[in-house]
C-alpha cells in the first residue's frame, strides 16, 4: 500500500523566509542554519535515489519553499492547488510548469481552497483534511479528480495543528503515525495506528520515502516505536523549519 517515488521537487528558502507565516513561539529562525538543514534534506532524498529538482527561492513568497502545499501529485495527474493563505496564493503558478513535464495538470479553483499539506495519500486512498487552509469546496474538487482516476477519498476535519499531515502521516505497513486527537477517528480504523506521546507530537510529521522513514531529530520515544516497523530510519534536524510551522513533508513534492 505504499507509493514508490522516483522524483522530488524542492525550493530553496529565500533570505526573507522568516517573514513567512508562523504561529510558533520558538524564536527567530537562522537563515544559515535553515540552509544547512535544507541542504541535508536534499542530500538525504538524493541518497535515497530520488532525482531532486531544486528550484530557486521566490522573493515575493517567503513561504514558497513549503512546496508541498502547491500541488497533489498522484500516479495519474498533478493537481495544482489554490492555497488557503492569501499571502501564498501565486506560489502554485511556478510549480505547474515543472510538474507539467511529468503529469497532466489540473487546477483547483476559487472559491475552493486546498493546501497539499492536508492531503495524505495511502496507496489509492486519500485522506483530505478540512482545515484553516483547505475548505470543503477545495476538498470536493480534489475528490472528484481523484475519483476520475479510480481513487477513493474521505474528508477529515482538522481541529488540531495547521494541516492534516502536521499530525497524521503514513509510515508504511498499513500504519498511521498520529496524535491522540485523531486516534479514534473512524476513517483511520482501516489502518494500524501509532499514537504519539504528547511531548513528541511534532514527530507526527514523518516522511516515508520508499523503504525509509525520515523523522525529525529529537524524538527518541517515537523513533523507538518506528523501529518496530522494520524500515530504515533517518533523523534530520528541522529546528528552523519548525519555527515556521513546517515539517519534513512540507519541504518537497514527491512522485
Ligand atoms: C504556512 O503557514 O503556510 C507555512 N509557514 C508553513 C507551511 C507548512 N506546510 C505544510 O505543513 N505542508
Amino acid at each position: 500500500m505504499s507509493n514508490q517515488f522516483t522524483h522530488a521537487i524542492v525550493r530553496r528558502p529565500g533570505e526573507n523566509f522568516a517573514q513567512g507565516l508562523t504561529t510558533s513561539r520558538l524564536g527567530t529562525p537562522s537563515y544559515e542554519l535553515m540552509i544547512k538543514q535544507h541542504n541535508a534534506y536534499i542530500e538525504t532524498l538524493r541518497a535515497l535515489g530520488l532525482d531532486v529538482i531544486v528550484l530557486d527561492p521566490q522573493p515575493d513568497y517567503p513561504d514558497a519553499y513549503f512546496v508541498e502545499d502547491t500541488a497533489v501529485v498522484t500516479p495519474d495527474a498533478a493537481i495544482i492547488t489554490n492555497p488557503g493563505a492569501e499571502t501564498r496564493r501565486g506560489e502554485e503558478d511556478t510549480i505547474e510548469p515543472v510538474l507539467a513535464r511529468y503529469r497532466n495538470t489540473v487546477r483547483i479553483s476559487a472559491p475552493g481552497t486546498l493546501d497539499g499539506g492536508d492531503v495524505l495519500m495511502v496507496g489509492t486512498h486519500f485522506f483530505v483534511g478540512i482545515s484553516e487552509r483547505t475548505n470543503k469546496g477545495g476538498a470536493e474538487q480534489l475528490g472528484n479528480i481523484l475519483e476520475e482516476f479510480g481513487n477513493t477519498w474521505t474528508a477529515i476535519p482538522v481541529e488540531a495543528g495547521l494541516h492534516l499531515k502536521s499530525s497524521v502521516t503514513y509510515v508504511g505497513n498499513n500504519t498511521l503515525l498520529l496524535i491522540k486527537e485523531f486516534e479514534d477517528h473512524h476513517e483511520f480504523r482501516r489502518c494500524d495506528r501509532i499514537v504519539l506521546d504528547k511531548a513528541e507530537r511534532y514527530a507526527g510529521n514523518t516522511l516515508l520515502i520508499n523503504d525509509c522513514l525520515i523523522t525529525p531529530k529529537g524524538f527518541p520515544g517515537t523513533r523507538k516505536r518506528l523501529e518496530t516497523l522494520g524500515l530504515a530510519i533517518i533523523e534530520l534536524d528541522v529546528s528552523e523549519v519548525r519555527k515556521m510551522d513546517g515539517g519534513l513533508t512540507c519541504l518537497s513534492l514527491r512522485f
